[in-house]
Formats: structure tokens, sequence, C-alpha cells
């Protein structure tokens, strides 16, 4: 058929990189042309944007190795201290856009791939996101591995490779989700490096024998051993060489097949460690968070030992952060490779132990306070189990002789070990009471709520207590979520402890991402107006404060009010491409997008849409004619057990179908429920936003870090008196937010009151009475579907519902008021962005790197590194 027709491109350009000689073509083009041909055996002809987009990404990679050898070389050589962040989630969610960013090479690649005759834009949408966290803990570590390797702090992340990321969401058509898996990893993932030559044992189960001699040792064998297999993914720092690793662990069986099993006609059995085994990583949250733990302690051990350093120095060249109590059997595990295979003393390992570690906590809530069941650890991991009985024993000490404690030390490590066989070897942990006892005569109540374990049936140790014994410094995740923390969860351990351990760090989140990436048009204008390079602002986020004066500038407003438009418009082409529907751009935008959780209050917000409705329809033509324009989102994933969020998510999607359908109101109000809510997704949704909701019941909601992302975005916040919200207020002024709602000290005493003294709902709340009626009377189908979730409401109602619903509705009604005037409302949005500096995760990491770990920035010095 003769010559097929070149298909994409010019022939020429294609031609020259594949011969790898031609000088007129760009480094970038020949090294995407050689990925084409060597790494991925493809052909010009049928490319599509897939393979452009993975031959892009390798080029990209090779970039970042070359970085990644130069700065891992120069730790090596420094040997400076350096902290490791454990979390059991990054939310990564794309690479390829961040990586060019910070690579500084957007426009090469852009140019490069155009004239193979793609379109950047396109190949960037290719990539599936990293998804594997839940949520804002999850993306919290990604901007704080962002900002640690801008920052260029010698700051490596360790985690877990799930073969799965967290479920997709699907929506089904009576508004249910169903979840699907997300192999992500189907497609390979040219992100990572595998590193088979990295790899350790861990133990699971077997025994552990203590060694009669007094000195705490044990011997630990038998059972099973997994395999840890390291993955390492870099994380480029902004307009800086530095390029950190996220080194993510795959849990591999130590034989893949017994071979005596088989033989002896066992087939399932044969393969069944092998199972088991590949289970750890299968999927996000397996049951076992100690494989992971044990896999970084022991590389970082290694590698702290390669140094050459004595190990009562561990302290001064390593800090652990635990990212919540998930990694937290890093602190027995640690306890344990020193006291059985290092052979120092227990004081002298606590003493190690407790400078070594920090431990963010993320939630005040109850129910979400990690608990393990003792008989669980026992059989699973008896050596740590011991060893935390040993801890009880320990603490026991300290309630016994208080005046051996001065109140300045530093940790648990000035008083003598008292060795649990002295005591009752049998059960330690009565000792411990009685020991507390002593004590506090009488205040039983007290040693009970200490207590790292938990008495019941089963009994369960408390990991947040463990995690704060065990560590140098605790902390949450803004002001008054730190307050609560010492206040409530851990207010004895402050009478105990002191507050100097104690403190916080308000999170941040990354402009980089979140501003750069996502909004580039907004970016672009902020650097005009500024006239500072990108790299100026987006490393000082506090020159933001250089757009105040604009504001008063009509023509800045205009610019900036256009590209708030154009970002709806495309958002309103993703959702049109995406969901095949039409969202009319010239109203508000209105955006929830986050977990599904009663506590966040995604009902309040459809209770109020359906509220807005109601009014809608009781008004005549005219006055309609005068309502402003408003469309809702909502995106977000409810935890597959979780049955009242799940129904929220059905109520929303079937309030939808019906309001939007209603052709007397829906040019007022319209309403969608976006599937699958996603980092990417995020990316289109914040920068197209007039107004967010953050609405947590005052005192839950630790930070939030998306309403940081919407205000960094010029979206203003509608919110309660809660985590962050305060701090952005703080900031930005509080004429610049709408606050509603009760006070966090005014919770208990409203919830006491709901279950003593109920006022029935047509009584206290006629308005949302009336919203519920029209639930259960059927307006929006469901067969009496959410009564469930409605009752939750009418009984007890935990989340304060009731009590904030006519603040809201007055709070909804003063935003309405304030979009009318459009300048106003655009001069409030520039007054946000200018004030967000404060929330940059480069502030945040540096309050870790100074104020905790006492780590100093390192940077790669120009040219090679010997
Ligand atoms: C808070 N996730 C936000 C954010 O600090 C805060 C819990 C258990 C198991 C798996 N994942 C979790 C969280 O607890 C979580 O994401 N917490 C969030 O951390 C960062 O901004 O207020 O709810």
């Amino acid at each position: 058929s003769g010559k097929e027709k070149w298909p994409k491109g010019e022939e020429k350009v294609w031609r020259a990189g594949m011969r790898s000689v031609d000088k007129n073509i760009s480094d970038v083009t020949r090294s995407v042309v050689n990925h084409v041909q060597t790494s991925l055996a493809r052909q010009p002809y049928n490319l599509d944007d897939f393979g452009a987009y993975q031959a892009s990404a390798l080029s990209v990679r090779d970039n970042l190795l070359v970085n990644w050898n130069e700065t891992q070389m120069n730790y090596t050589r420094k040997a400076p201290k350096r902290a490791y962040y454990l979390s059991l989630e990054f939310l990564m969610g794309r690479t390829l856009d961040n990586a060019l960013l910070n690579l500084g090479l957007k426009d090469q690649y852009k140019d490069g791939v155009k004239s193979l005759g793609f379109n950047m834009e396109d190949l960037l949408e290719k990539e599936r996101d990293a998804a594997l966290g839940n949520g804002g803990l999850g993306r919290l570590a990604a901007c704080y591995l962002d900002s640690s390797a801008s920052q260029e702090l010698p700051v490596w992340g360790y985690g877990l490779r799930y073969k799965y990321g967290i479920f997709q969401q699907l929506i089904s058509q009576d508004g249910e989700q169903l979840e699907a898996p997300d192999p992500w990893l189907e497609n390979q993932n040219p992100w990572e490096l595998p590193r088979i030559d990295v790899t350790y044992q861990i133990r699971f189960y077997g025994n552990a024998d203590r060694v009669t001699d007094g000195s705490g040792r044990a011997i630990w064998q038998g059972g099973q051993e997994v395999l840890a297999i390291a993955y390492d993914v870099m994380i480029p720092g902004y307009g800086t060489k530095t390029t950190n690793n996220l080194r993510l662990w795959e849990s591999k069986p130590k034989r893949g097949f017994d071979l005596n099993s088989f033989n002896a006609g066992n087939y399932e059995g044969a393969v069944e460690v092998s199972n088991s085994a590949d289970a750890i990583t299968s999927v996000l949250y397996p049951n076992d968070h100690t494989f992971w733990t044990a896999a970084s302690l022991a590389d970082i051990l290694r590698r702290f030992k390669n140094t050459g350093k004595p190990i009562k120095e561990f302290p001064d060249y390593i800090a652990i952060q635990l990212n919540d109590t998930h990694p937290t059997l890093a602190i027995p595990e640690l306890m344990r490779i020193l006291i059985d295979e290092e052979d120092l003393h227990w004081n002298q390992a606590w003493h190690i132990v407790t400078n070594t570690f920090f431990y963010t906590n993320h939630t005040v809530l109850p129910e979400a306070l990690e608990k393990w069941p003792v008989p669980l650890l026992e059989h699973v991991l008896p050596r740590h189990m011991q060893i935390i009985y040993d801890i009880v024993s320990a603490q026991s000490y300290i309630f016994h002789r208080p005046k051996l404690i001065s109140s300045d030390r530093t940790c648990m490590v000035s008083f003598p070990y008292v060795h649990p066989e002295l005591t009752a070897d049998v059960a330690p942990f009565r000792f411990f009471l009685q020991a507390v006892e002593k004590k506090y005569p009488g205040d039983r109540d007290r040693l009970a709520r200490m207590s790292l374990i938990e008495e019941g049936a089963p009994k369960q140790v408390r990991m947040a207590f463990l995690a704060c014994v065990g560590s140098r410094k605790v902390n949450g995740v803004a002001e008054l979520h730190s307050e609560l923390v010492q206040t409530t969860i851990l207010k004895d351990f402050v009478d105990f402890d002191g507050i100097s351990k104690f403190g916080n760090v308000t999170n941040g989140i990354t402009p980089r991402r979140w501003l750069d990436q996502c909004n580039p048009e907004l970016s672009a204008l902020i650097s005009k107006t500024l006239q500072l390079s990108p790299g100026a602002w987006l490393k000082e986020l506090t020159k933001l404060e250089g757009l105040l004066p604009y504001a008063e500038s009509k023509t800045f407003r205009a610019e900036w009010a256009a590209i708030k438009q154009r970002n709806k418009e495309r958002l309103a082409r993703h959702v049109e491409v995406t969901l095949g529907l039409k969202v009319r751009t010239d109203a508000m935008y209105d955006v929830q997008i986050k977990r599904l959780h009663e506590y966040k209050r995604q009902t309040l917000n459809i209770l109020g849409v359906i509220h807005r409705y109601l009014t809608l329809k009781s008004l005549k033509p005219a006055e309609r004619a005068k309502a402003n324009r408003k469309v809702v989102f909502f995106a977000g994933k409810a935890a597959p057990a979780y049955y009242i969020a799940k129904l929220t998510i059905r109520l929303i999607v079937n309030v939808a179908r019906v309001i939007n359908a209603d052709p007397e109101t829906n040019e007022y109000l319209q309403l969608y429920f976006l599937p699958d809510y996603s980092v990417s997704l995020a990316e289109v949704l914040i920068p197209a936003s007039d107004i967010s909701q953050h609405i947590s019941t005052a005192g839950t909601e630790a930070s939030g870090t998306s309403n940081m992302k919407f205000c960094l975005n010029g979206g203003l916040l509608l919110g309660t008196v809660d985590g962050a919200n305060i701090e952005i207020a703080e900031e930005v002024g509080e004429s610049n937010v709408f606050f509603f709602g009760h006070l966090t000290p005014a919770v208990e005493d409203l919830r006491y009151q709901h279950v003593y003294h109920p006022v029935p709902i047509e009584q206290k709340c006629p308005a949302l009475a009336q919203v519920l009626n029209q639930i259960s009377g059927g307006l929006f189908g469901g067969d009496g579907v959410y009564e469930p979730l409605l009752n939750t409401i009418r009984q007890g109602d935990y989340y304060l519902l009731t009590d904030d619903f006519d603040s809201y509705i007055a709070a909804l009604a003063m935003v309405d008021e304030a979009y009318l005037d459009k300048e106003e409302w655009i001069k409030k949005s520039i007054k946000t962005t200018a004030k967000m500096g404060k929330f940059s995760s480069d502030r945040a990491i540096n309050e870790y790197a100074e104020s905790y770990w006492n780590i100093e920035a390192i940077p790669v010095p120009d040219g090679i590194v010997a």
C-alpha cells in the first residue's frame, strides 16, 4: 500500500529524534522520541495521547533522577540530621504537571510534544491520580513533601505501596454510592522506581520469650516472615535541585510457593502464604499497620549506621514524625530493635525513642481515636505487646515516685527501670493500676482514663496515648484543635507531662499545586501585577499582600473576575464532558467538597438547598426574578460501611434530580453531585468557586485544608467558627468571611439539652421542620428511605443541625446579598487571596523543621556532587 501517511507532527522531527543526531531538535523532543522508541517500543504511526503521556513522563523522570541522585549523594556526604514523615496515606494526585513546574520545564515540554503533534493539556489528562489516601490527612502529607523539597530540607516520606487506591465512587440510578476498585498500577507507574535491592524481612506472630537476666530483653522467633520491598518516588522541590524521596513498601511473601505443601498435594495451601502477605499492600487500609513501620525503621536505622555514629546519637540525627496514630507501632518497634538487637538498656532505649518521635493528632472525635485489641496484638506482635506492657509499668513508676521527676526533664528517662518481672510478670498491667492508685488514692477515674490500656472485653491499646508518651512533642493541626487536644483527649497528660510537650502547627497547602498549577491564569495575573517572577512569590506567599492596593482598581477587578468566570466555564465543560450535564455559568458557584461525614454536615447544606428551593417555589415569578442565581456542587466519598453518610449522598442526588428538572426554579438554583471526588477534580472545582462551605459542628473539624485552597483562589468562605476557618478569618478579616453557628464551648451543653430537655423541632426550628416534612412526604421520592437520616436530626441531633439551621440560613442570605454587589464581592475575593500567605505549607514545614525536628536546609551545590 506504499508509504503510510505520517500521522502526527512533522515527519522530519520524529526522524531526527530517532536518529539522535540532528542538532536542530531540542533535547526534550529527542528524549521523548527516544522513550517512545526504546522504553515503549511504539511507532509514531499509532502513538496515542496515552503513549505520548507515558513517553513524556519517562523523559521527565530522567531529569528527576539526575537531581534525585545528586540530592541523595549530598545528604550522604554531609550526613545532616534528617526527618522522616511516616504516613499511611499520601494523596499525591497527578505528577507530570507538578514535576514539569518544579523542574522549570513546562514550556520546553509543551513545545516538545507540540512538535510531535500532541497537546500537553491532553496528555496531562491521561495521567491517573495516585490516590493512596482518604482525605485531608493524606493530602497534607503530599503537600508537606512538596514543601520539604522546595525548602531543601532533608525529609523523606515513608508509606505503603497499595496496589489499589481509594475506591472509585460510582453513583447508581437511584443515587446510591457504589464502590469499584482502583487498580491504579495496571498501566505501569512511571513515577516509581522499584528497589529490589532494598528489602527487609518483617516478622509476624510467633513467640516472644523474655531473657531472665533482668535486662528486659526478649527473643522473638517463629511465626511468619514477610518481605518488604522498597519503591521510590521522586519528590522534586520547586525551583531547586533538591529532589527528595518517598519510599513506599510492597509486601511479598518470603517464599512465593511452598514446595512442601505442593508435593503433599495441598495446592491451595501452597499459595496461601503468598496470598495473605500480598493482602497487606493490596488495598488502602489494610488491617495490618505494622509491616511498613517496621520496614521503615529498619531502613532508617541502616542509613544511620552507615554514618558510623554511635547509636546513642540516634535522636541527634533522626526525627520521625507520626502522621496520626497509624504508624505508632514504630514506637515499640524501635524499642524492640534497640533492646533486643542493639543490646541497649531499657532506659537508654526509651531515652532515644522519646527524643526521636513526634506525634501529630488529626482528630478529637472519640470514635476516630485508634484502639487495638490486646489479644490481637499479643497474637500478631507478641514482642511489641510485651514492650507496651513494659511502658505501662514504667509509667506506673512515674506515678509511684513523682518526686524523682524534675519539671524540666525532657523525657521519661530519669527513673530506674522497674522490670515487670520484679512485680507480677503475669499481669504487669495490674501492677500499673496498683501503683497509680497508691499515688492518687481515690482517683481511680483518672487512672483508668490515663492508662495506655483500656479496660473492657477485650482490653484495647489506646494508640493516641502510646504515641503521646512515646514522643518528644505532640501537636494539633490548627490553634483551636491543638487547644482541644490539650484540654480534652490528652488533658491528663498535659497535667502530668507539662504543657511544653504540646504545641500547634497550623496546617498548610502547597501554593504550587493549589494556585499555580490549578489556576494558571490567576497565577499569571498575580505575577504580572506584583511584577515578580512566579518563583519570587510562590515560595514566599506572604508577598501576595502586594495585591491589596489593586482591590481598589476597577481594571484589575475586571481581570480578576474574568478569570473566575473562565474557571467556571472550564468546570462546566468538565461536567459536560464527563457527565453529559449542562451547567449554567452565569451563576454563583457554591461548593462543598470533602469526605462525607455527619460532623462535616453535608446534611445541613442539602437541607439548606431544599429550603432555598421551597422558598423559590413559594415566590411569585416577579419576585423570583430578583433571586441570586446559584449552582451548588457537592463531591465526596462516604466510607463504604457508613450508612448515614451514604444516605446523605442519595438524598443530594435525588434532590438534584427534582430541582434541576423544575422549570419554575432551575434558572435560579441548580444542584450537582459530582461522583468520584479526587485531587484532580478538586483542581478543577476550587478555582471556579465563589463561595465554599466548611460547616462542621464547632470543635469537630481539626483544621480543614480545602478551606485554605478555596480562599487562596479567591473563593470566599462560609463556615462555622471551627478549625482553620478561625485563623483564615483572623488573616483575611471577619468582614470577608461568612461565619454562623454556635461556638465550641456551647456544644456540650446543647447536646445535653437535646437528651434531657428536648424541644420539638416544629417549635425550635419551624423552617427546618418544614424541610424535613417535605422529605418525609416524598417530595424527593425514596419511599421513606431517608427516615434513618432524618431521625439522626429528630432524635439526639448530635451534630447540632437544629441549633445551627436558622443561623445557617441567615448566613446564606448574607452571602446572596453580598454577591449582588459584584464590585464589593470581587474586592473581598482579592483581599482574601492577598492575605492567605500564612497558609503555605512552606510555613508549616519550616515550623516543624525548626521547632520540632531541629533540621536545616541542605542545598544541593552547583556542579557535580563529589
Ligand atoms: C481532618 N483521616 C482535617 C486534616 O490535618 C485536617 C482517619 C482514619 C483513617 C484514615 N484516615 C483518616 C483523617 O483523620 C483525616 O483526614 N483527618 C483530617 O486531617 C489534615 O485538616 O480537619 O479531618
